[in-house]
């Protein structure tokens, strides 16, 4: 494990954030997240320095457990970079574009097998996310090369409004009991906040 961030740290955080853009002061979309912070610290016991960490507009919590300081990724989200988080230094890079960061992941994981190299890449994404066509291909791509890649898929049952499971037709995600499943961690959270930013109109 390589960080000591808890739950609370996490939750002091979204807050900060979540009162900082409330008064208008962050001229850029920002996610906030709360509801599976165990789940996260639980995944994070894993993942350590030669790991990579790829996400999406919501990865304030995986910054923070990957190890970019508090302060550094709360001036970050404060400069309006909340949904493309990249440090470099830290191995963690986000991307706002859903469907986007499947294949940089598995490239990743093919280069670590290829130079036989330590490390992983962990990919974490939305139950929506987990149905692209993008993250079918890197999945199987993974599996039929067994590269050092999860696709971590945090399902909390809505794309922005929009009920998963009407859309998926049916209640499990497409992997389960299949051999995929090998290549995925699939937990279930419920967001205490909106999609995006506090629900409600916030005037520059
Ligand atoms: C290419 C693209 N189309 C549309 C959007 C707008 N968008 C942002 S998040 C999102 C829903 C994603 O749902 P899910 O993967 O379940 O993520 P979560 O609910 O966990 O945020 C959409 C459609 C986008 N970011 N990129």
């Amino acid at each position: 494990m390589m960080t000591t961030i808890t739950k609370e740290d996490i939750q002091r955080f979204e807050k900060e954030i979540a009162d900082i853009f409330a008064t208008g002061a962050i001229r850029a979309p920002v996610h906030l997240r709360s509801g599976r912070e165990d789940q996260l610290i639980e995944i994070f016991k894993a993942i350590g320095p030669d790991d990579y960490v790829f996400g999406y507009w919501d990865s304030h919590e995986l910054a923070l457990l990957k190890g970019v300081p508090y302060e550094v990724l709360k001036q970050a989200v404060v400069d309006g970079k909340s949904i493309s988080l990249c440090f470099p230094e830290y191995k963690v890079l986000c991307s706002g574009i859903a469907g986007s960061l499947m294949g940089a992941a598995t490239g990743v994981a093919w280069a670590l097998k290829r130079q036989n190299k330590p490390g992983k890449a962990y990919l974490f994404c939305g139950d929506m996310s987990a149905e692209t066509g993008s993250f079918h291909e890197a999945v199987k791509y993974a599996v039929n090369y067994d590269l050092p890649v999860k696709f971590v898929v945090c399902d909390n049952g809505v794309s922005v409004m929009t009920n998963t499971r009407e859309v998926w037709g049916c209640n499990d995600p497409w992997f389960k009991n299949t051999k995929y499943a090998d290549k995925i961690i699939y937990f279930k959270y419920t967001n205490g906040y909106p999609h995006s930013g506090l629900g409600k109109l916030i005037k520059f």
